[in-house]
């Protein structure tokens, strides 16, 4: 029987069967290229407890761990923590890698004077990127959240602190997932979230998951070129096909830039990321 590893439980695994969930074991004999993750389908032996096979993944994205992930909501909060583009834009790249869509959820909104609205947000508009808002004290319509669901694998990915646990909640009360607090002192939320897990949800799944600051990008600079937000429909534009839009000749990226239909933050934010990535495959 197939079933759906739902969280990690020190070296043993909780699947969930027919809205109950359970511990199984892996044993050490079972050969397998990778250990599960969570998402990952697996078969279970006939006294279902212990893993026989874990299913070949659908998808797989790297940071958080899940496996078969459909959409990500990529949850940015407008003030406590302060938005950050530059993020954002790292993970939109970062899910592009994995073909994973996306949604970008704003939060926080109650919070919020009109200065803390990001002036990137314009940008976010012409790349006609999917957009929705929460905000936990004003009341939400979770109609837009639930459309996207329906019938997928959906992570809430984020800083700690903007809001992905409480986005849940709003989703069905019940799920009661633990919801943090903002430190001033820190300077960020308290990673209350410590843990990815999967929760049924309109013939989908959710997949909370703990917060992070950064990522570490894993494609070479050849495909951020056109992974980045934006970057894809100037795919054949420029004169070189490996073009990095840096100081080429007869670069699109470059002439849109000077001419202002690419906002200049937005072209820096590209070499920004561009300078972590790598110039070629290594091998070890
Ligand atoms: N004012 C306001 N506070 C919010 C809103 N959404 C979440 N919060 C608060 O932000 C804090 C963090 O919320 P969580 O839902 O725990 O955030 P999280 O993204 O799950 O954080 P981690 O699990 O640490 O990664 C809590 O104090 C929430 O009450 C909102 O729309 N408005
Ligand atoms: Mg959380
Ligand atoms: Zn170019």
């Amino acid at each position: 029987m197939n079933t759906r590893i739902f969280a990690l439980d020190f070296g043993d695994y909780i699947v969930e069967d027919k809205g109950i969930l359970r511990t199984v074991h892996l044993p050490k004999t079972l050969r397998i290229k990778y250990p599960p993750i969570v998402g990952d389908l697996v078969v279970l032996d006939a006294s279902q407890t212990q893993i026989i096979e874990v299913l070949p993944r659908r998808t797989y994205l790297h940071r958080p761990r899940i496996a078969n992930l459909d959409h990500v909501f990529l949850v940015n909060s407008l003030v406590e923590p302060v938005f950050s583009f530059n993020l954002l834009m790292m993970f939109m790249s970062f899910a592009a890698y994995y073909e994973l869509t996306t949604t970008v959820v704003f939060t926080k909104l109650d919070k919020a004077s009109l200065e803390d609205y990001p002036v990137e947000i314009a940008y976010l508009n012409s790349l006609h990127v999917d957009t929705l808002t929460f905000d936990k004290y004003q009341g939400v319509d979770v109609q837009p959240f639930i459309d996207r669901i329906k019938g997928n694998v959906v992570a809430f990915a984020g800083q700690t602190g903007v809001g992905k646990s409480s986005i849940i909640n709003a989703l069905n009360p019940n799920f009661q997932r633990e919801i943090g607090s903002y430190s001033q002192a820190l300077g960020r939320g308290k990673h209350e979230t410590k843990e990815v897990r999967m929760i049924p949800f309109s013939s989908g799944y959710l997949v909370d998951t703990p917060g992070f600051s950064s990522l570490v990008l894993p494609m070479l600079k050849s495909e951020l070129a056109h992974l980045f937000p934006g970057f894809k429909a100037y795919i054949g534009q420029c004169k070189f096909a490996n073009c990095l839009h840096l100081e080429e000749p007869g670069c699109k990226i470059k002439e849109d830039v000077n001419k202002g239909s690419i906002p200049l933050l937005v072209y820096e934010t590209y070499q920004k990321l561009l300078d972590t990535c790598k110039e070629k495959k290594e091998y070890v």
